[in-house]
């Protein structure tokens, strides 16, 4: 039993009492009417009693104590579900389950209740969540700070194999029992307008901004439990709200955005998260939405640090704000803005402070997915930023100019303003003048980023690019969606693990272990029935679990290549049907993504994808040994299904383009044997667990950019190699669309027409080939589960807990302090 302070502070009868209360009182439910669903919100707002009470403490403690704080600031939080997570953290989960037997109901039943917050895309939003947990976890003093988006991620559903998307109302009508309104924190959010100058009562000339409008901030908490401590963290989710109508007196000449903007279009700021296609639109309403969360969040970490009697001269000793990519990157001259028009501490004192407070993370070397957002646009909506922007560029170019005399070029290269007919603000450049610490997210991807995106800016700033590996939280990652495993581990390295994630390491002794191979591989078993239970009640198709089950799930997006894993089961399709020597270990192949719904090959893909599927799963000549299988929906809840119950993990980007990855993490922990490229974290995860435990191939990244400057012809491989066009010409032809040829032939277009951006082509030999090595191996079950096993003991480097400590000792120069 952990030493978890709620776990001894839990009364079972209050709690139970608390339970009847809500159901009652807040969901006007009796024992006789109420739905388990009702069950399952009364028991959320009980829990979420407990730790608001927490979550209060926690705060006053750090006030009181001083402590220096993170702030991270993230778009995006792809929390997944609560309860499960917070019951395992609070220590409760028993306790919880016994008490709701005892009032009739089973605890499983009421989690599945819970609808997934999908505050986010994709691996960036998950990252966040992730570390909020492992900040919590170790106590870690620190705020996040997101958006409180009416509607989440679009829900995915196929209608003959299209996606077809709808709206994500998370919060239900009920709202969301752990969320907690904050009405004191809300914050008034200025936009439009123009700047004018004062003098001001000491005959010192000023600026300040004359906003068009208002908007309101309303502060949601949610609460991030820390697992086996009382430290209650909040992620303060903002919601724009219309205030009343704005002054007109004060509504200057031309100001025609501001005037048309009216007080109902205002509430529709952070009414849905945006859908990301590593592709900047540029749309308004998104700068708007970002600039929000950052004057909100910075007005609250302002008023924080003053409710606990610091002063401004001291925020950069007491408080850091990481940026979560660069969306939030407006907080930088908002911040520059209070300190100069507010506080007016003059440029020199203001910009020690801001440059001392703000770090950011680097997520993409994508050059279409580096935000850059119109000057004018800026110049309209935030006219007094632009102005500061202007002057932090100016300042900037002055010390490139001492740096390299007289080199236009460079000067053009480095600017914060791209020049051209329409100007562009470069975030990603603003970010890296004006912080004292830029990370990639994986080792490679950090060498990467200083020698190929930003290597003048590492010759001026020595020491401020750096690489702090990602990480996932084996609290959810491993301890709450693979109990089968949990159990296994805790018996054979202790119960303490899931803090203390080298702890793992222990099991490595038992890799060669008879016995210990067979429960591991039991429990493995038992995973793929649950999944396969899963897919037979929701898609109605039969899967055999002595299949190798084969899972890549990720955002759709050409560059992690869902498209050459859709080639390999083409290939094999056409093998199983042409080669009467050709054999193979049955094999599920399962997807689960979403496509941005303007990505129009992505979602040629998931089209082509769930084609294939309706044709191989139905064939009675391939003798049950191809089945493909596209989850619709993928989310948090079904991506906890669907790790533990992989034996095949793909990873297999074009070497250069995934910064990190995560989803590869998740699934080593949990046994599965990766097939990857030498990209983002892989590269790492290959030196934990040795080259024999994982299934390498492809193009390097030097080779990658070779090839691309000899001037890559995909035709070459086309002509070179049968089998890939064999795999390339039936989506030609009307095999998986009886009677419509061509419906699939948009991806062959784009792969051999289109240049191939990604090199599809190139690595699908290789691909087959390491594919074949997988179907050999595994044939040999000993080997493989210790092969397994050794992936689970190796991956103790990839808790989201050592990312944390990383950062903390490394650039936020963070210490814990305990409840
Ligand atoms: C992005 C990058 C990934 C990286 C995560 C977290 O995720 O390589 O692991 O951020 O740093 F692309 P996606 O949104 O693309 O999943």
């Amino acid at each position: 039993m952990p030493k978890n302070g709620q776990t001894q502070q839990f009364n079972k009868a209050a709690f139970k009492a608390a339970v009847e209360k809500h159901l009652t009182t807040t969901y006007a439910a009796t024992d006789d009417t109420a739905t388990t669903r009702s069950w399952y919100l009364a028991m959320g707002k009980a829990l979420a009693e407990i730790s608001t009470g927490n979550l209060l403490a926690t705060e006053k403690n750090l006030a009181e104590q001083k402590a220096r704080s993170v702030n991270y600031l993230s778009l995006e939080f792809l929390i997944g579900r609560l309860t499960g997570n917070n019951l395992i953290s609070m220590g409760l989960y028993e306790n919880v389950a016994e008490a709701m037997e005892e009032m009739g109901q089973n605890l499983t039943d009421l989690l599945e209740e819970e609808r997934d917050p999908a505050l986010g895309n994709g691996g960036l939003g998950r990252l966040a969540a992730c570390f909020m947990d492992s900040l919590a976890a170790q106590e870690y003093p620190a705020v996040g700070y997101g958006l409180h988006y009416e509607y989440g991620l679009f829900r995915q559903s196929f209608v003959d194999g299209r996606q077809v998307e709808a709206p994500d109302a998370w919060r239900g009508i009920e709202g969301y029992p752990w969320e907690v309104l904050r009405p004191e924190l809300a914050q008034e959010v200025s936009l439009y307008g123009h700047v004018e100058a004062y003098t001001d009562e000491n005959g010192v000339e000023c600026r300040r901004w004359v906003p068009g409008m208002t908007v309101e901030g309303v502060a949601w908490d949610l609460p991030i439990v820390g697992y086996d401590n009382k430290s209650v963290y909040p992620l303060r989710l903002w919601e724009c709200r219309s205030n009343a109508p704005f002054n007109l007196a004060r509504f200057n000449d031309g100001d025609y955005v501001g005037a048309q903007y009216s007080a109902l279009e205002a509430g529709n700021v952070t009414k849905v998260l945006y859908p990301n296609d590593n592709h900047d639109q540029g749309k308004a309403l998104r700068l708007m939405q970002q600039y929000f969360h950052c004057a909100c969040s910075v007005a609250d970490i302002l008023r924080r640090h003053e409710a606990a009697g610091n002063t401004i001269e001291s925020l950069a000793e007491l408080e850091t704000i990481q940026l979560n990519d660069t969306h939030p990157t407006i907080a930088i001259p908002e911040l520059m803005r209070i300190l100069l028009d507010e506080y007016k501490l003059g440029w020199d004192k203001a910009w020690e402070i801001s440059s001392k407070t703000f770090a950011y993370t680097n997520h993409t070397l994508l050059p279409e997915a580096l935000e850059t957002w119109s000057e004018a646009l800026i110049q309209q909506m935030l006219p007094r930023h632009m102005e500061i922007i202007f002057e932090i560029n100016h300042r900037f170019m002055k010390l490139v100019e001492q740096t390299w005399p007289g080199n236009n070029e460079v000067k053009r290269k480095l600017s914060i303003i791209q020049e051209g007919p329409h100007r562009m603000v470069r975030m990603a450049n603003l970010c890296v003048v004006s912080t004292y610490a830029v990370n990639g997210v994986a080792a490679l991807h950090s060498e990467l980023v200083k020698r190929d995106l930003f290597p003048e800016f590492n010759e001026l700033f020595p020491g401020r690019l750096t690489n702090v590996t990602n990480g996932v939280t084996p609290r959810r990652w491993i301890k709450y969606c693979n109990p089968g495993l949990s159990a296994l581990i805790s018996e054979k390295v202790g119960n303490d693990w899931p803090a203390n994630l080298e702890k793992i390491a222990g099991l490595e002794k038992f890799a060669d272990d008879a016995a210990f191979q067979k429960r591991y591989m039991a429990v493995k078993k038992e995973n793929k029935q649950r999944l396969a239970d899963w897919v037979e009640e929701n898609m109605g198709i039969e899967l055999d679990t002595d299949a190798i089950f084969d899972i890549q799930i990720k955002r759709l997006h050409e560059y992690k290549r869902q498209h050459l894993n859709l080639l390999h089961i083409l290939a094999l399709y056409h093998r199983l049907l042409n080669d009467p020597t050709f054999d193979m270990h049955p094999r599920v192949f399962f997807f689960g993504a979403k496509a941005a719904p303007g990505y129009a090959l992505a979602k040629d893909i998931i089209f082509a994808i769930n084609k294939v599927a309706e044709k191989v799963n139905n064939d009675p000549r391939l003798g049950g040994k191809l089945k493909v299988v596209f989850i619709p929906d993928y989310r948090v809840s079904l991506a906890e299904i669907l790790f533990p119950a992989a034996d095949v993990s793909e990873q297999i980007s074009t070497a250069g383009k995934e910064a990190s990855g995560t989803g590869n993490m998740k699934f080593a922990m949990n046994g599965a044997l990766t097939i990857g490229t030498m990209d983002g974290a892989n590269v790492e995860m290959r030196e934990e667990v040795g080259d024999e435990n994982i299934f390498i191939f492809g193009l390097l990244v030097d080779e990658v950019q070779k090839l691309k400057e000899e001037g890559y012809d995909p035709y070459r491989y086309y002509h070179a190699d049968s089998l890939l066009r064999a795999a390339l010409d039936l989506l030609e032809t009307d095999e998986f669309t009886p009677g419509n040829p061509g419906q699939l032939a948009a991806i062959r277009h784009n792969l051999l027409d289109g240049g191939d951006p990604y090199l599809v082509l190139a690595d699908f030999a290789d691909y087959v080939k390491t594919h074949e090595k997988i179907d050999a191996e595994y044939r040999d079950q000993k080997t493989w589960a210790r092969k397994a096993i050794l992936n689970t003991a190796l991956m103790s480097k990839f808790s989201s807990d050592r990312s944390i400590r990383d950062y903390a000792n490394n650039i936020w120069k963070l210490e814990p302090v305990s409840l």
